[in-house]
C-alpha cells in the first residue's frame, strides 16, 4: 500500500500514539541556510568524505579538517533554527502535547528527538519553551552523530562544549593555509603529570562528530525507545546512513507506524504509513497542527 498523506489520519495517529520518537536529518536545517550531504549543492559533492570526515584523514592532515570544521561552525554560529525546528520544538510544550497526542503515557515526558544534525540548531529552538519544558526537552534530545560545539582531546579523552569560535588563533586567520598541528584546538584539560601532580594535558582536540565506522552515541538509549515507540516521524533525512536508515524498519517490525517528511522521495519510504512531500519548514508546522 502507498504512503498516505491524509492529514487528518496523520492527526489520528498521533491521538492514539503512547510513544512517539522523531528522527531528525539535515534536510530539518535547509531552511536555515545549512547544506545537508548529499543534495545537488551537498557538502558531499565538494569535498572527500575520506579527506575531511574520516579518523585516517584527521591523522594524515588535521589542519585541513580543523578548517573545514572551523567552517561549518562559525555558519552555524550565524544562522537560526527555522519553524521546522520550532514545530519540532513545540511539542516539548506540554499543553500542546496533551492537546495532539493525549493517549501518550506521559505528557510531560516529551517525545524523544533524535537528531543526526550536527549544528546545534534543534536545541536552540527549545529556546522558545518555559523554563521546566526545556530542561525536560533537553533531556529527550539525542545527538546521535556528535556535535560541532563539542571538542574531544585525542590523548585524554576529556569532552567540552563550547561556543567560543574561533577555537584558535591560527583558526580565525582566513589566510593561513597549512596550520601546524601545535597551533591547532589543544585540550585545556587536567591529566596526571606523575610525581602526585596533575597538568595541562595540552593533548590535539577533535570535533567530537562521529565519522564513518564510528559508532553513533546513544545507541542503548535509541534501541530501548525504538522498542517501545509506535509512531516515528523521519524528517529530512535520505536515510542511507545506518545505523539511523534502519530505525524506519525496526519500528515497522513491532507493529509501529512510519511518518516520513521530505523534500522527495527517499530511500525505504514506500513501507512508510504516512509521507508528506515538500520543505519540511512548511510541511511539518502544518501537519502537527
Ligand atoms: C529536505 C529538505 C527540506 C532537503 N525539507 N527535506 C553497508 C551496509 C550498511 C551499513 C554500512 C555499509 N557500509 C558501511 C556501513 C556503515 C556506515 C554507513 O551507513 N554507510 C553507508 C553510506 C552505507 N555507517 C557508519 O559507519 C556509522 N557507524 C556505524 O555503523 O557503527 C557501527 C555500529 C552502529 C550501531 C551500533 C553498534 C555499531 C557512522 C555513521 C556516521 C555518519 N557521519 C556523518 C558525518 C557527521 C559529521 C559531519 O557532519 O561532518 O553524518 S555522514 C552524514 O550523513 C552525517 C549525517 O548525519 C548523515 C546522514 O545524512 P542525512 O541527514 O540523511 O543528509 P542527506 O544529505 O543524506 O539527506 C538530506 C535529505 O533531506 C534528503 O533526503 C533531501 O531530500 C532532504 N531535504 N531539503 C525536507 N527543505
Ligand atoms: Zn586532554
Amino acid at each position: 500500500m502507498l504512503p498516505s498523506s491524509d492529514i487528518e489520519s496523520f492527526r489520528g495517529a498521533l491521538a492514539s500514539a503512547k510513544s512517539i520518537v522523531i528522527l531528525a536529518g539535515a534536510g530539518l536545517s535547509a531552511a536555515s541556510g545549512i547544506p545537508t550531504y548529499r543534495d545537488a549543492d551537498g557538502l558531499w559533492r565538494t569535498n572527500s568524505i575520506e579527506e575531511v570526515a574520516s579518523i585516517e584523514g584527521f591523522k594524515n592532515n588535521p589542519s585541513r579538517v580543523w578548517q573545514f570544521y572551523h567552517q561549518r561552525r562559525e555558519l552555524c554560529l550565524g544562522s537560526q533554527p527555522n519553524p521546522a525546528h520550532q514545530a519540532l520544538a513545540s511539542l516539548a510544550d506540554p499543553s500542546v502535547l496533551s492537546r495532539i497526542a493525549p493517549s501518550l503515557k506521559d505528557t510531560s515526558l516529551p517525545p524523544l528527538l533524535i537528531t543526526q544534525n550536527i549544528d546545534d540548531l534543534s536545541r536552540r529552538a527549545l529556546d522558545i519553551l518555559p523554563a521546566s519544558a526545556k530542561k525536560a526537552a533537553e533531556e529527550r534530545f539525542l545527538e546521535m552523530h556528535g556535535s560541532l560545539f563539542v571538542t574531544r582531546c585525542t590523548s585524554c579523552q576529556h569532552s567540552q562544549r563550547t561556543y567560543t569560535s574561533p577555537l584558535c588563533t591560527a583558526l580565525g586567520n582566513s589566510e593561513e593555509r597549512d596550520i601546524p598541528v601545535d597551533q591547532l584546538p589543544r585540550c585545556g584539560g587536567e591529566t596526571w603529570a606523575g610525581s602526585n601532580r596533575y597538568g595541562r594535558c595540552g593533548g590535539l582536540l577533535r570535533p567530537a562528530v562521529i565519522w564513518f565506522g564510528e559508532v553513533p552515541d546513544h545507541m542503548g538509549e535509541i534501541a530501548r525507545v525504538l522498542n517501545w515507540c509506535d509512531l516515528l516521524l523521519v524528517v529530512g533525512t535520505s536515510s542511507r546512513v545506518y545505523p539511523a536508515a534502519g530505525f524506519a524498519s525496526s519500528v515497522k517490525m513491532h507493529g509501529g507506524k512510519v511518518a516520513v517528511f521530505n523534500l522527495e522521495r527517499s530511500n525505504g519510504d514506500d513501507d512508510a504509513d504516512f509521507l508528506f512531500l515538500g520543505p519540511c519548514v512548511e510541511t511539518l508546522p502544518h501537519v502537527l497542527g
